[in-house]
């Protein structure tokens, strides 16, 4: 226990943190309601493993029976990647899970507030919620935007889904002064693919400069993170001409069912799974693991 929080770090993140060795925060909605069982098991196993090689240690959040979790067991990622049980907890969620001990995992807003709370900086997820598509009508923006303009953490994505506004999501981004960095590339990627259409508001080219940004950023009193929109490898992209169909496809699925507010994203990743065989979940496990490399390299930069 962490004074009085309900916090709870496993002993090996608590070494690390103690002795100011590189830790990387990973979420779990990835795990409950991003990818189907077994593959988001064993994908986040293997992000926890690209973690490690990269000379970081991972740190999986979760809440389980009211105690948030920042370091997991296996046994407790297998049961959380088996269950059905489990909320999605994001800001607004979070306080209940605790105060009725439940079992939820944690979208990037919560990861970003447990990662805070923990003295973690830099946190690797897939893509991160935004603006989504007709939020004229729906007012749906996720609450990980502004997270991100109030939470000093670090987040490595694979850019937003284009089942999103991105146009709006960037304007958003903008709004709440967060930085958002193309790593190595001027282009702001969308997830599946290495290009939206959309210039990356900012540009770097190295774990060092990532953390040269985030030191001035603390420096100035600045608070909020920084996202670091790192592409998915040219070999495992999926162009943005091939997926835009089922995208379209997928998200018209999801209005005509009525899905809406938190269960719009979950629906539509797993259409999406369905509508191309596959091979939109190996390219979401390609992206997290190129993630995950980078933002080893990151923690270890700003830890040095
Ligand atoms: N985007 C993805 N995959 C995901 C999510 C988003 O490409 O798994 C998850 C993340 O946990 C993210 C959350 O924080 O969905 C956003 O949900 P909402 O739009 O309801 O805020
Ligand atoms: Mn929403």
């Amino acid at each position: 226990m962490t004074h009085d929080l309900p916090l709870d770090l496993s002993p090996e993140v608590r070494a690390a943190l103690g002795r100011g060795a590189p830790v990387v925060a990973l979420e779990s909605t990835i795990v409950t309601h991003g990818m189907p069982y077994p593959d988001n098991v064993s994908t986040a196993r293997a992000v926890e493993a690209a973690v490690r090689k990269g000379g970081a240690v991972p740190a999986t959040i979760a809440v389980l029976g009211g105690r948030i979790r920042v370091g997991l067991s296996e046994d407790e990622l297998e049961a959380l990647g088996r269950g059905s049980g489990a909320m999605k907890l994001s800001r607004a969620d979070l306080a209940y899970a605790v105060a009725m001990r439940r079992d939820g995992s944690t979208t990037v807003a919560a990861t970003m507030i447990c990662a805070h709370l923990a003295g973690i900086r830099v946190f690797a997820t897939g893509g991160i919620g935004g603006v989504h598509r007709g939020m004229e009508t729906t007012l749906d923006v996720s609450a990980d935007l502004d997270e991100l303009g109030r939470t000093p953490v670090t987040v490595v994505c694979a850019g937003a889904k284009a089942l999103l506004d991105l146009p709006r999501t960037l304007e958003y981004l903008e709004t709440r002064g967060v930085p958002v960095v193309g790593f190595g590339t001027d282009r702001f990627p969308a997830f599946w693919s290495r290009d939206s259409g959309l210039p990356a508001p900012l540009r770097l080219d190295s774990a060092a400069e990532v953390a040269a940004l985030m030191a001035a950023q603390r420096r100035l009193g600045l608070s909020g993170g920084v996202l670091v929109a790192n592409p998915v490898p040219e070999a495992d992209e999926i162009p943005g001409s091939e997926i835009a169909a089922h995208i379209d496809e997928a998200v018209a699925d999801a209005a005509r069912r009525g899905v809406g507010g938190k269960g719009v994203t979950p629906f539509v990743l797993a259409r999406m799974l369905e509508l191309t065989g596959g091979r939109s979940l190996r390219t979401n496990v390609a992206l997290i693991l190129n993630n995950a490399r980078l933002a080893a390299e990151i923690a270890a930069a700003a830890a040095g």
